[in-house]
């Protein structure tokens, strides 16, 4: 882990990481179990790869069965499923119509709590969703491989058009909401959208935001670039009332209520997609200033999801289950929208922040909708512990099983989330995962393993994990020792490539540790991760924080250099460097270094148009903690910036050694200045 941005230290870890107890699941909660049988894991060893995986894909209907399980001819572009066919909607939407037509499948809370909530059914869904269907192919021309770019909030809204796309084979690309207009016209000229979808407004933390702004930035921002969006879809958030200051632009923006009266009791037969077309496209932060669209499968990702939240989040159709994660990011896509609806759960939308009005909000939504399964992160869960500890005693909420996912939790947050949120009745999982994986890599299996906190757990079943050096030597396992962990072995949830630059998707997650690039067999072929970690004796994983040039702040990858290029376009920046900072709440934050061009002096009106730069170019979730306008960069005699020296500067570390600098009395300059 000697990359530039490491997130966290070995010493770091000795110091925060104590080894923890085991903590057993709960028997009332392994009595009732999806998974209790421990024969698990000798079918889905390595030497049962890929054969394992068609338990998840029969979880399933598929209008033709697949022919091949796996492909590997073209490594490492792995191929699931090869031959079937099958639809999402159909999948999550109208199988569950013959038992579940009445139940609730999506329960909307929005924030301001005199509304009321609304509940819909599983028929509600299916009239939704084939109406707005029916109007992307019939009134926009959509069809099967083009791309659309969602822009939404938490609403209903959001998973009715994702799972409209999905029945026509529409690739979605779902943009987090508290995206900038420019980093949603970034993600439209990468995927080609001629349609935009977004909603006027929206509630944030006691306010109503406008929306629909965002959207004409993104596409004046995408018309530079070359790419015409044709199509402005706008939801009302208060249908029949535009609750936006923006104009519409006539014959560009249209209100997708009033559109959508023409077609009214329409139905739109599901597409009978090939299993390896794919799904939608995820974009997330890498080592470049671009984002990369993750490219995901039809049939191979839904098969993953379906099987762990089957497996892992232990989801019976009877369950209320609540993620409090937002659907921009890949959590939303596989653990809110299509692995719940997969299994005909009722999966909980809420509009707002967890912690506004105050810190009950959580427990009382799931005191009312008497939510049993509930999911969120370390950061929400380290907010809610400091804005109100003693919050979730007062509510009669029972969760059976809990979630934690995005972050390493310390111990003393998963002990508070276990007996006060959970009060000792629930399981927990501590899921590690990525954009790229579809679906949990490494969690313990909730009946069969005790929990440890502090610990993801062991590979999920399928999921065999290695954990090479920097010389590209495994090391060995049950060790102890850090290093990158990888898999081994290919599994369905896996994204397909990167949008439009296979190369990258090679290079950056195959060619490391590849044996034998000529091979077509996969095991010569680890995925690496790009996070460190060790596996302790007991074979549980701990993650230790991402090895590249990736922050993850309250559980979202930001780029260093997306956040660096952003502040370089302000005419009087030369230089910048992002490192992370230690938060309390949000684990990691970004501060944002920067140096002038020769000649002109720092001022505070610069330092914000730089900040006003990043949030504009990103979102507000990228506003760096702090911007420095430092005289110079500590620097190597090559001239590269010592990130690393920053990060000690930011978190109050010793810069350990700084002989290879060029400039190393920059460093008590730096760490004199007043910030
Ligand atoms: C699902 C998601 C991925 C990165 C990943 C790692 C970190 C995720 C974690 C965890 C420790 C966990 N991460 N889960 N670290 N323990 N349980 O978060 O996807 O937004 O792509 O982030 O998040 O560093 O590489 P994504």
């Amino acid at each position: 882990m000697s990359q530039s941005t490491a997130e966290v230290s070995e010493a770091e870890i000795a110091v925060h990481w104590q080894e923890e107890n085991y903590v057993n699941p709960p028997d009332r909660f392994v009595a009732q179990a999806n998974l209790t049988d421990k024969t698990v894991f000798d079918r889905f060893s390595l030497d049962n790869v890929p054969d394992c995986f068609k338990e998840y894909a029969e979880l399933l209907h598929w209008y033709r069965p697949w022919d091949v399980t796996l492909d590997t001819s073209n490594p490492p572009f792995w191929r699931w499923f090869v031959g079937g066919r099958i639809n999402v909607s159909y999948n999550c939407v109208d199988r569950h119509l013959a038992k579940h037509k009445n139940k609730t499948a999506l329960h909307f809370v929005p924030e301001p709590e005199q509304e009321a909530i609304q509940h819909v059914t599983f028929q509600e869904l299916y009239v939704r969703v084939n109406e707005v269907a029916a109007l992307l192919r019939d009134g926009c021309g959509l069809k099967k491989g083009d791309r659309v770019t969602l822009h939404m909030p938490m609403v209903p809204e959001l998973p009715i058009t994702m799972l409209a796309c999905a029945r026509l084979g529409v690739i979605h690309s779902q943009v987090f909401s508290g995206f900038s207009g420019k980093a949603t016209s970034d993600r439209i000229v990468d995927s080609e959208s001629r349609v935009l979808i977004t909603m006027d407004a929206y509630h944030r933390g006691g306010q109503l935001l406008d929306h629909k702004e965002k959207a004409d930035v993104a596409v004046s921002e995408a018309e530079k670039e070359g790419v015409k969006v044709e199509k402005v879809l706008v939801w009302q958030r208060y249908p029949g009332r535009y609750s936006s200051e923006t104009p519409l632009v006539g014959g560009r923006d249209f209100v997708m209520n009033e559109m959508l009266s023409a077609y009214r009791r329409r139905r739109v037969d599901p597409v009978e997609m090939p299993a390896e077309d794919p799904l939608f496209l995820m974009y997330t932060s890498g080592t470049t200033g671009r984002p990369k669209g993750c490219q995901h499968s039809t049939g191979g990702y839904l098969s993953y999801v379906a099987g762990t939240s089957r497996y892992i989040q232990d989801i019976h159709p009877e369950d209320v289950y609540w993620c409090m994660a937002d659907i921009g990011w890949i959590t939303g896509h596989s653990y809110i929208v299509y692995g719940p609806l997969a299994l005909a759960a009722s999966s909980v939308v809420y509009e707002g922040l967890p912690t506004y009005p105050d810190a009950g909000r959580p427990w009382r939504i799931a005191e009312e909708l008497d939510v049993n399964i509930f999911h969120t992160s370390p950061t929400a869960i380290r907010a809610l512990r400091r804005a109100g500890p003693d919050e979730p005693l007062k509510y009669n909420h029972h969760f059976k099983h809990m979630t934690t996912v995005g972050e390493p939790i310390e111990p003393a947050v998963w002990k508070w989330y276990y007996e006060v949120v959970g009060k000792g009745e629930a399981v927990i999982v501590d899921t590690w995962w990525q954009t790229e994986n579809g679906g949990f890599l490494c969690s313990t299996v909730p009946a069969l393993y005790p929990m440890k906190p502090g610990s993801a757990g062991p590979g999920v079943p399928g999921i065999h994990p290695i954990i090479y050096d920097e010389a590209g030597a495994e090391i060995p396992p049950r060790s102890g020792r850090a290093g990158n962990i990888c898999i081994q072995n290919p599994w369905p949830g896996s994204f397909q490539t990167i949008w439009k630059d296979p190369d990258r998707f090679v290079q950056q997650y195959y060619a490391r540790y590849c044996k034998d690039r000529s091979s077509r067999n996969w095991r010569d072929w680890p995925y690496m991760a790009g996070d460190g970690a060790l596996q302790a004796a007991d074979g549980y994983y701990r993650i230790l924080g991402r090895i590249d040039d990736v922050i993850n702040v309250a559980g979202h990858r930001l780029g260093t250099k997306e956040i660096e290029s952003a502040s370089l376009l302000v005419e009087e920046i030369a230089e910048a460097a992002v490192v992370p900072a230690r938060d309390e709440i949000k684990g990691k934050v970004p501060d944002l270094y920067v140096s002038l061009k020769p000649g002109l002096a720092p001022s505070e009106d610069i330092r914000k148009r730089v900040e006003d730069s990043v949030v504009r170019e990103i979102g507000a979730i990228a506003r760096p903690r702090r911007v420095v306008i430092v005289p110079d960069m500590p620097k190597t005699r090559s001239g590269k910036i010592m990130r690393r020296v920053l990060g000690a500067i930011s978190n109050n570390e010793d810069a350990g050694d700084i002989s290879t600098l060029a400039n190393p009395e920059i460093v008590d300059e730096i760490r004199k200045m007043k910030f």
